[in-house]
């Protein structure tokens, strides 16, 4: 089964909340990244976690591996049951947030590559197979992978193994939700849900998507 993460990028505490509530039937998991986080505080992800979804905290975690540790511990204690790290920082900086998931009983995903179009200017030439691979090594439970590049998604699938694959860049940004839903464990969509004008009809749409693996 695929996954449909919403991205809950809106500025607004009392928006994002309604907003949840409304997609709630048709989501796995909601994600949150600094838009929200430093407009309404870190203390959102309580007012959150009562809707009883996974929250995944969208921090793209990249510094040294203390500095790491203290921002993944301060994620798993907020009530987050994910978080999200960079992997160019290297593999203590990694194994940092794998191993403060593991004492909270949450998951790490770290980015191999990213969706947007400048994205590959520096993820290329195996930077993100390297990445995957290394993913792999640290035990994280998987990689954010972009949907706008099925073509890579499927290369890095053969890195991963049945490690999860989390793919943003559905909608808004290009990616088909239909072409990549088979091949990943969950797609992450934002502004084609939350901007839509029925956010939770649009929601319900991406949700066929959850059929798509079995
Ligand atoms: O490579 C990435 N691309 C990406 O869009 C890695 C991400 N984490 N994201 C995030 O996914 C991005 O920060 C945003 O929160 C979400 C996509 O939102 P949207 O383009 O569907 O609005």
């Amino acid at each position: 089964m695929t996954d449909l993460i919403l991205a809950l990028d809106v500025m607004e505490k009392r928006k994002a909340i309604t907003l949840a509530k409304a997609c709630a039937p048709h989501l796995d998991a909601i994600k949150l990244g600094y838009p929200l986080i430093l407009s309404a505080g870190l203390s959102i992800a309580r007012d959150l976690r009562a809707i009883g979804l996974p929250l995944i905290a969208d921090f793209k975690v990249a510094d040294i591996p203390n500095t790491n540790r203290l921002i993944a511990e301060q994620v798993f204690a907020a009530g987050f049951s994910g978080i999200i790290c960079h992997g160019f920082p290297g593999k203590d900086s990694v194994q940092a947030c794998v191993d403060s998931a593991l004492r909270y009983g949450g998951e790490c995903y770290v980015v191999a590559e990213m969706s947007h179009p400048g994205g590959a200017v520096f993820f290329h030439g195996c930077v993100g197979e390297r990445i995957a691979r290394l993913a792999i090594e640290c035990g994280a439970d998987g990689i954010i992978a972009p949907a706008t590049r099925p073509v890579r998604v499927k290369l890095l699938r053969s890195f991963v193994g049945n490690k999860k694959i989390l793919s943003p860049g559905v909608g808004t940004q290009g990616g088909d939700a239909d072409s990549i839903a088979g091949l990943v464990d969950g797609i992450i969509v934002g502004r084609s849900i939350y901007d839509a004008q029925d956010p939770k009809a649009a929601a319900e749409q991406f949700a066929r998507i959850r059929r798509a693996r079995s």
